[in-house]
């Protein structure tokens, strides 16, 4: 998975959705999970999304081509303090996104590799399925942890995001920003359910 990529707009509604042929993969997770950071080393591009240490920095859904593919940033959920309007603009929100997406190829799902799934995981992860969309856990950070924990982490909170999610099948990846080999097992990964 390669080629050109460029930002193509912001939208902080559905009337803002950019139209698009191309097929779609969306980020999401709870807010600083690392989706800016891993659309960045995914598509080789330093500065393509808003990386940072402020939770919540990402508010409006950005779209981007990247090749023959639209990566959509959506907004992290989660953070702290958070007005109850702002969590439920953002349900609104994220709710119109991936009931409206036609092109809408793969959800993934961030998680972060060293601590069990939030209960804002669990829940993003059971309400995902009702949109028939297939989707992918990436479980992030992997490189703050030695690969006996990585293995052990990941198996832990992938049981736990499967027991969530019921009978839907999913898998699950482990990405690194720091790690060259992150971007072609999650290239893998996406390809297979592309395909
Ligand atoms: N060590 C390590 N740090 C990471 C990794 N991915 C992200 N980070 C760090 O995690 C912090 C948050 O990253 P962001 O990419 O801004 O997170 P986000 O999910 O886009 O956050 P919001 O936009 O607030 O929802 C930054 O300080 C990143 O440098 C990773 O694979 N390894
Ligand atoms: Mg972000």
């Amino acid at each position: 998975m390669s080629g050109k990529s460029c930002f193509l707009t912001s939208a902080a509604k559905g009337t803002q959705f950019p139209e698009t042929a191309l097929p779609e993969i969306a980020f999401v997770g709870r807010s600083n999970v690392g989706k800016s950071s891993l659309l960045n080393h995914f598509t080789q591009s330093k500065k393509l999304a808003h990386v940072s240490n402020k939770p919540g920095k990402t508010q409006l859904i950005n779209f981007f081509t990247f090749g023959n593919l639209t990566l959509v940033d959506l907004p992290g959920y989660g953070y702290a303090n958070v007005p109850k309007k702002m969590r439920d603009e953002w349900g609104n929100l994220i709710q119109e996104y991936l009931k409206s997406r036609k092109n809408l190829a793969l959800v993934l799902l961030l998680v972060d590799l060293r601590h069990p799934p939030t209960k804002d995981d669990l829940a993003f992860a059971k309400w995902a399925t009702h949109f028939k969309k297939p989707y992918l856990i990436v479980f992030t950070k992997a490189d703050k942890l030695t690969p006996n924990q990585q293995k052990q982490q990941a198996e832990k909170n992938f049981t736990l995001l499967k027991e969530a999610i019921g009978g839907t099948p999913v898998s699950h990846v482990l990405y690194s920003i720091k790690k060259k080999g992150a971007r072609l097992a999650l290239t893998k990964e996406i390809e297979k359910i592309l395909s």
